[in-house]
């Protein structure tokens, strides 16, 4: 019996980017290697991230540490080094990110010729950081629709998440994980420290049917319609033999949150308020990489009325209420969101 058994085989991601490729003859390798530069780009976050309780004794973001330099603010910090990945990959075109006003499209020969485009939020939930939260970096890869050849162009971004090629996040949390699909499966691996490696530690996640986890900041109570009130009731509601049916646990961190009930069981919310009918979450760079992650292991995910992929986008940080987890609790969420409960 050899010490390592099958069963205890490290899967690293570069392995298992790279064995997924085989599935397509006609591949060429890019897909591949814009994954395994976005999982360089995670480590190099990661590391910053670790450290960033530190910042408070080398300087307070966005002054000067103890040896004069300059220390950026994390999330300023994570677009960049998810900007430079994405240039040095050479396969993708531009990135549409949370930190930027406009897409940045890429220059150069194989920028140009480049057949994706990436839409980012590079460090989601950053305003924890200081308070050791788990925050996370959110992304989608779409093939791009301009003519390759030609610089992209900003409608290469505004397709519907149901276009999607692959999307994934990174979170910071307890240990680091990368969560990702390219359509099919969707799979967790995990940052070993000892080795620098993402290895394979949640093959093929499935999200349950059904969960008992709520989330959702319930401080804007007085601003939530009726049927989302009625909604919050019902989660509170107290059954006679079973007792209560549901907990709430809300991080404030769209990655932990949604991480946490894709592996328990639960729904995301946060709905439209009246301080903003959109709600607040961003459509391009957070909530249709993890709607299409969702979906492919097994939930749903809604904007209270329709399906977030089929959406399609008209500006690059447009919002919207979002409804996202077990397929269940969602399904429940809009009947009392429609008025129908
Ligand atoms: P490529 O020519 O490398 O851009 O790959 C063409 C298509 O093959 C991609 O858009 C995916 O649909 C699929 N593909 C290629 N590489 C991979 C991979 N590593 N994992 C999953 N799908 C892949
Ligand atoms: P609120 C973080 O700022 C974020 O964009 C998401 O990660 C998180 O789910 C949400 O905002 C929290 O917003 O209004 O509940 O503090």
């Amino acid at each position: 019996m050899s010490i390592l058994s099958e069963t205890h085989k490290i899967v690293t991601l570069n392995e298992f980017i790279i064995n997924s490729q085989k599935g397509f003859d006609f591949a060429t390798g890019e897909l591949s290697g814009l994954l395994h530069h976005i999982g360089l780009a995670a480590k190099i976050v990661n590391r910053e991230v670790n450290k960033a309780g530190l910042v408070g004794i080398l300087g307070a973001a966005g002054s000067n540490n103890v040896h004069g330099e300059d220390v950026q603010r994390l999330d300023i910090f994570a677009n960049l080094h998810f900007h430079k990945a994405m240039r040095n990959s050479e396969f993708c075109g531009g990135i549409a990110s949370e930190e930027d006003d406009d897409c940045v499209i890429y220059e150069g020969e194989r920028a140009r010729n480049a057949k994706y485009v990436v839409c980012i939020d590079p460090l989601d939930g950053s305003s924890n950081i200081d308070v050791n939260v788990s925050i996370g970096t959110i992304f989608g890869i779409y093939r791009r629709i301009s003519p390759v050849g030609q610089p992209c162009v900003e409608k290469d971004f505004l397709q519907p998440g149901n276009q999607l090629v692959a999307a994934g996040y990174i979170i910071y949390g307890s240990s680091t994980m990368m969560v990702y699909t390219t359509g099919t499966r969707v799979n967790g691996f995990t940052l070993d420290p000892s080795i620098g490696e993402f290895c394979l530690s949640h093959p093929d996640i499935k999200t349950p049917l059904q969960g008992s986890i709520y989330s959702i900041n319930e401080s804007y109570q007085s601003q939530f319609s009726d049927g989302v009130n009625r909604y919050l009731a019902y989660c509170k509601e107290i059954e006679p033999f079973t007792g209560r049916p549901y907990n709430s646990r809300y991080i404030g961190s769209m990655v932990a949150d949604v991480h946490r009930n894709l592996i328990k069981g639960g729904i995301f919310a946060y709905p439209a308020t009246k301080d903003n009918p959109q709600g607040k979450l961003r459509l391009l760079y957070e909530c249709n990489p993890l709607a299409f992650i969702v979906e492919k292991a097994g939930g749903m995910a809604t904007d209270g009325k329709n399906r977030i992929l089929d959406i399609q986008p008209t500006n690059l940080h447009q919002r919207l209420p979002t409804y996202l987890g077990s397929t269940a609790m969602v399904r429940k969420a809009m009947q009392f969101v429609q008025g129908e409960e």
